[in-house]
């Protein structure tokens, strides 16, 4: 028989910090990359993404997740394929609105591991407003955005992260709009956790992927991802095999600075890898947890449907 509502809200601590749900049956072991292996991804070859794929896999093999313990959402775009790839519990929602999905998913089951990916235009354009909400409401999940600087499905669109002078369908002369500067918006917006990778160091990716995973609020990375078929050479810049600079973020950098993250959010591309930002502060997950508790309390000893007439009758 299902849980009722008042077993399910009386598996959040007392310490208002949500945990795991009882572990698996410790015989389980933790899935591997090849169980993890779903549909041949129907990306381009060479194309960028694939590399964040193998990584996430790596991440969950390295974690021993099993089935019941995370979940991958994302919204409209090549990058937002990503959980059909994914033998595993996963969401393909709508274009801009996977982190309103995600957020959901995390206030109700807080001991899931949620991660959310996606595509520059997803979550700027479309997805802008989402972004800057769950960023400000410290939700708990991991959101990775495989930026390719251009919309990718839909063939060559200018996106908000196209540079100045990229000419697309949309801007046959050239974009004129300014690019936003990711960093800066999640800084700004309050994300806890902003953190700068590029698919080309598969090491480096794997360890921002690791630390968001294990931060408690919304981290977000951007991960730049080259289009090979829309944008080639976008990021060749920040390659060192393609004659550019892969410069890590300084090891004296204080990443609680929010100053100094801003600054160094600010250099010019290439820019700066690494986690820019970090700091602890309570969740959403955390807070809602509290008034839960509260509640509980309160309708100590009722039956669920005594709680319902007790709203009822409190709305008369
Ligand atoms: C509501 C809605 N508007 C527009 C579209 C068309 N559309 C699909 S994907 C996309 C942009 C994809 O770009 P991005 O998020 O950067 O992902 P990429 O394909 O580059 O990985 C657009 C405009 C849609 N599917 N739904
Ligand atoms: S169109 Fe670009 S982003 Fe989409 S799969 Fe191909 S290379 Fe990747
Ligand atoms: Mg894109």
């Amino acid at each position: 028989m299902s849980e009722t509502i008042t077993e399910v809200l009386a598996r959040v601590p007392q310490s208002g910090i949500p945990v795991a749900a009882p572990p698996p049956d410790s015989e389980r072991k933790g899935l591997t990359k090849k169980e993890l292996a779903a549909d041949h991804p129907t990306w381009c070859p060479g194309c960028g993404d694939f590399s964040v794929l193998a990584l996430y896999f790596k991440l969950i093999e390295k974690s021993k997740l099993t089935h019941e313990q995370f979940v991958s959402v994302a919204g409209i775009g090549c990058s937002s394929r990503f959980p059909y790839f994914v033998q595993a519990h996963g969401v393909h929602f709508i274009h801009g609105r996977a982190l309103p999905f995600a957020s959901g998913i995390s206030l109700s089951r807080p001991d899931l591991h949620v991660f959310v990916f996606g595509g520059d235009g997803d979550a700027f354009s479309i997805g802008g407003n989402h972004f800057s909400h769950t960023a400000r409401k410290n939700v708990k999940l991991t959101y990775v955005v495989m930026d390719n600087w251009v919309y990718g499905l839909t063939k060559k669109q200018t996106s908000p992260t196209s540079p100045l002078g990229f000419k697309s369908k949309t801007d046959q002369w050239g974009a004129v709009d300014y690019p936003i500067n990711p960093m800066k918006q999640a800084i700004a917006a309050g994300a806890t956790f902003v953190a700068r990778t590029t698919s080309t160091n598969p090491n480096h990716v794997l360890a921002m992927m690791e630390a968001a995973m294990d931060h408690d609020g919304f981290s977000f990375i951007e991960c730049l991802s080259e289009c090979v078929e829309f944008y080639e050479g976008a990021f060749d810049a920040a390659n060192p095999r393609k004659g550019g600079m892969f410069k890590e973020v300084p090891k004296d950098h204080d990443a609680t600075d929010e100053t100094a993250a801003y600054q160094l959010a600010g250099t010019d591309f290439p820019g700066y890898f690494g986690i820019l930002y970090k700091i602890n502060k309570p969740t959403k997950n955390a807070k809602e947890a509290e008034i839960n508790r509260g509640m509980m309390e309160k309708v100590k000893g009722l039956k669920d449907w005594q709680i319902l007439q007790k709203n009822f009758d409190r709305m008369k």
